[in-house]
C-alpha cells in the first residue's frame, strides 16, 4: 500500500467521501408505488439513509427489480481486509514448459471437469482449451502439460476414476451454479472422495474455480486452491508449477 493511501475509506458517489452507494435487488411484489416504498424501506434497514429508487422494472408477474441509490455511514478499514494474494511468480508458457521438462521430466497431467449438474463449461474451457481467454492460450497449448477435459455434468466417481487413469497431478473443477450452495456441497463431496480413494501423497492437487467462490475457503472445502472470476490460464499454469514442482522440491 502506498504511503499516501488512506487506511480508512468510505464510498464515493458525487463528492469525495459522501458515502453514496448503489444496490440492486428484486422483491416479490408487482410494480407500483407501494413496491417502490418497500424497496426504500429495505434499503433503510440495510443502513442506506437517505435512499432513492433510481430504477424499477417489472420482472414478470408479481416481481420487481430495483436499483436504489443512497448514503451509508459505514467505513472500510483497509488494514482489516483479508484476501488471498498471489504467492507465486507468474511464469510465461515457455518458462512453465522448461521447468516441467527439466524438473518433472515427464508431462504434467491435468484433468478438468464441471461436476454435479453444472453445465457451465465456458469457464473451465477458457482455462483448458487452446483458445484460452483474455489474450492468453489455455493449458492445452502448453507442450509439457497433458490436458484431459471431461466437460459438463461429470459425477464425482467418474472424476476420481479419470484422475486415476490419467495419473493426474492436478484436478481442476469448475462450479458456476451456486443455488442452494451447490458449488460448496459439490466441492466438499469431491474433495472427500479423493481423500477416501487415494492416500495422502498420491492425491492430485485439487483446484476449484468459479465466479462466486470465496478464495479464502480452501480449508473448509478441502481443496488446495480456489480461483475466482477473471482467472487466466497463465495464473493457473504458474500455480501448478509452484505447487507441484518448485515449492514441493523446496520443502522436500
Ligand atoms: C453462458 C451461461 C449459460 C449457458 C452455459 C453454456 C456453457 N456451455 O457453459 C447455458 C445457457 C447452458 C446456461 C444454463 C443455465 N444457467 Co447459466 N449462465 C450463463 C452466463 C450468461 C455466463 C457464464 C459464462 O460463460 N461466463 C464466462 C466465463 C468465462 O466466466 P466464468 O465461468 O466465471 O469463468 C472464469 C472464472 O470464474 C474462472 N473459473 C471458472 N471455472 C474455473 C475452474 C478452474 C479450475 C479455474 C482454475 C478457474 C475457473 O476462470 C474463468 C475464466 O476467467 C451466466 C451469467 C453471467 N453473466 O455470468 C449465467 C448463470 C451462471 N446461469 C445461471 C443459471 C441459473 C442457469 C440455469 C439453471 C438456467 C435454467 N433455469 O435453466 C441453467 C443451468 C444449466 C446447468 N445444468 O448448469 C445463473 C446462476 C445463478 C446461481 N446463483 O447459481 C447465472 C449467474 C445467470 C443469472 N444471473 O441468473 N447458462
Amino acid at each position: 500500500m502506498s504511503g499516501d493511501q488512506k487506511q480508512i475509506v468510505r464510498p464515493y458517489g458525487d463528492t469525495t467521501g459522501d458515502g453514496m452507494v448503489q444496490v440492486s435487488f428484486t422483491l416479490p411484489v408487482s410494480h407500483d408505488k407501494r413496491a417502490e416504498g418497500a424497496a426504500v424501506q429495505l434499503a433503510n434497514r440495510m443502513g442506506m439513509d437517505p435512499a432513492m429508487v433510481v430504477h424499477a422494472k417489472p420482472m414478470g408477474d408479481g416481481f420487481t427489480f430495483f436499483v436504489v441509490y443512497g448514503r451509508v455511514n459505514h467505513l472500510v478499514d483497509l488494514t482489516a481486509v483479508q484476501v488471498v494474494e498471489r504467492d507465486f511468480p507468474l511464469l510465461s508458457a515457455k518458462d512453465v514448459n522448461t521447468v516441467v521438462k527439466q524438473r518433472l521430466r515427464r508431462k504434467l497431467s491435468v484433468v478438468g471437469a464441471c461436476i454435479g449438474t453444472d453445465a457451465h463449461t465456458v469457464g473451465i474451457d477458457a482455462i483448458l482449451n487452446v483458445k484460452g481467454i483474455a489474450g492468453e492460450k489455455g493449458l492445452e497449448y502448453y507442450r509439457e502439460l497433458k490436458v484431459t477435459n471431461l466437460g459438463a455434468q461429470v459425477s464425482v466417481p467418474e472424476l476420481v476414476e479419470a484422475a486415476r487413469a490419467e495419473r493426474a497431478d492436478a484436478v481442476l473443477v469448475s462450479q458456476v451454479v451456486t443455488q442452494r450452495d451447490a458449488h460448496l456441497h459439490n466441492t466438499r463431496e469431491m474433495s472427500a472422495a479423493f481423500r477416501e480413494a487415494m492416500p495422502a501423497g498420491r492425491r492430485p492437487l485439487l483446484i476449484v474455480g468459479g465466479p462466486r467462490f470465496d478464495e479464502t475457503m480452501t480449508d473448509e472445502l478441502g481443496v488446495d486452491r480456489i480461483f475466482g472470476r477473471g482467472t487466466t490460464p497463465g495464473e493457473v499454469a504458474s500455480y501448478l508449477v509452484h505447487a507441484l514442482i518448485t515449492q514441493r522440491k523446496a520443502t522436500a
